[in-house]
């Protein structure tokens, strides 16, 4: 028997094939090459009435074909995944969605299907699964995973539409794209979250993985205070070049607040790498690993935290930085546009860029240095403090083996 022949027997399920062998559709990746002899094709023949009763083009899983339920039109493996549908579609073998309850009553299947039914103020508790699906949230809830980020995962972006306030703990949050509405008119915004507001927003012990949108790589708040708990922004990407933006992990124009957070690895088309905000403020968290600027904000008072990894720096008007560790930084400066205070801070192992000094400031800023350490930083010239800001020195600042390239004092003033 030729190989062409032997092709044209299994393409029409011939009897001498096994099962496993029947192809239950052009599209099905079982179904044989479609060549012939010296590339001409061969005539393929649907899967019959027998094989594939619910005719969507699969053949029953009995009859040695792909389609785990031929007697539903709409689930075969050529079909999208619907959380909310509480069955297989794509045939994968996997259920995605779960169990939410609303409210300690009512149970759905998916997020979207409980919110329909979610009063002013409802709790809705999710369970373990992954939830593909982009939920709409029209009334202020709080959205709970019990089990936490490691079981539960939505697919996907949530949008909070207009004077919604949102609490949303215990969740990963991966894969999201952004969402239209709100304000900001034709761009996908929001990977994981787009919150329009004005309202208030709370994300606790939250994962936020490799989402992507035009604004905002894993969050744009429109108007309202974010307070993140215990989160992780991680690998999200902010992707639109025709505006400058930034804001591979959050764009804000109002507060934000990380308490115990690690915002790691984002990226920005154009303008910062991390956060964009009216101001920002850091309690116990970690910024590393990026490759450019990671924040570009109005005031920035950060406590009790670590910048490491980073290739750029941070940009502020106005900054406070205490009881903070900013080392191992290969490109990185501190440049305030109007004030900056260093108190009880540790500035070790950074170097600064081919333009600035480790602590610059774009305008005529007032710096204050107090009770803080600076230890091998190095810099083209004056590679701590340039001679155009005016530097105050307070209590006992430490400077050890800091090097300007061009043997300049590392503080020209
Ligand atoms: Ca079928
Ligand atoms: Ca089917
Ligand atoms: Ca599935």
């Amino acid at each position: 028997m030729s190989p062409s022949t032997l092709l044209l027997i299994v393409a029409c399920g011939g009897s001498d094939t096994p099962p496993s062998a029947t192809p239950s559709s052009p599209t099905d990746p079982a179904w044989p090459s479609t060549l012939g002899p010296a590339g001409t094709p061969i005539q393929q023949q649907p899967p019959s009435e027998e094989t594939d009763q619910d005719q969507d083009g699969y053949a029953s899983i009995a009859s040695g074909g792909t389609d785990c339920d031929d007697q539903d039109a709409s689930v075969n493996p050529g079909a999208l995944e619907d959380a909310c549908s509480g069955v297989d579609d794509d045939c994968d073998g996997v259920i995605a969605g779960g169990r939410v309850v609303l409210d300690d009553l009512d149970e759905y299947p998916c997020i979207a299907l409980a919110l329909a039914d979610a009063q002013e103020g409802s709790t809705l508790v999710i369970g373990p699964g992954t939830y593909v699906e982009r939920p709409v949230i029209e009334t202020t809830v709080r959205l709970i995973a019990e089990e936490g980020p490691d079981t539960t995962i939505l697919r996907g972006s949530v949008l909070a539409t207009e004077d919604v306030s949102l609490e949303l703990e215990g969740l990963t949050i991966t894969g999201g794209t952004g969402t239209l509405g709100g304000a900001w008119t034709g761009y996908a915004a929001g990977g994981a979250l787009h919150l329009v507001g004005p309202g208030s927003f709370r994300v606790t012990d939250a994962v936020l993985r490799d989402n992507q949108a035009e604004a905002g790589g894993a969050i744009l708040v429109e108007a309202g205070d974010l307070i993140l708990t215990g989160t992780t922004l991680e690998g999200n990407v902010q992707d639109a070049s025709d505006v400058f933006l930034g804001g591979g992990a959050i764009y804000s124009d109002d507060r934000v607040e990380l308490w115990d957070c690690t915002v790691r690895g984002n990226v920005a088309d154009d303008g910062p790498d991390g956060i964009v905000a009216g101001e920002l403020v850091v309690h116990d968290s970690v910024f590393e690993d990026h490759t450019g600027w990671v924040t570009s904000v109005g005031h920035l008072e950060m406590t009790d935290s670590t910048v490491r990894g980073v290739e750029g720096g941070l940009e502020f008007f106005s900054a406070t930085i205490t009881d903070s560790t900013l080392s191992d930084n290969p490109t990185f400066t501190l440049n305030p546009y109007d004030s900056l205070h260093l108190v009880r801070a540790t500035l070790e192992d950074n170097r600064a860029s081919d333009y600035f000094s480790v602590v610059f400031g774009s305008t005529v800023a007032q710096i204050v240095f107090e009770d803080s350490v600076f230890r091998r930083n190095t810099g083209p010239q004056c590679a701590l403090v340039p001679d155009h800001v005016t530097l105050s020195e307070v209590g006992t600042n430490v400077y050890e083996d800091n090097v300007s390239d061009d043997g300049s004092d590392p503080i020209c003033q």
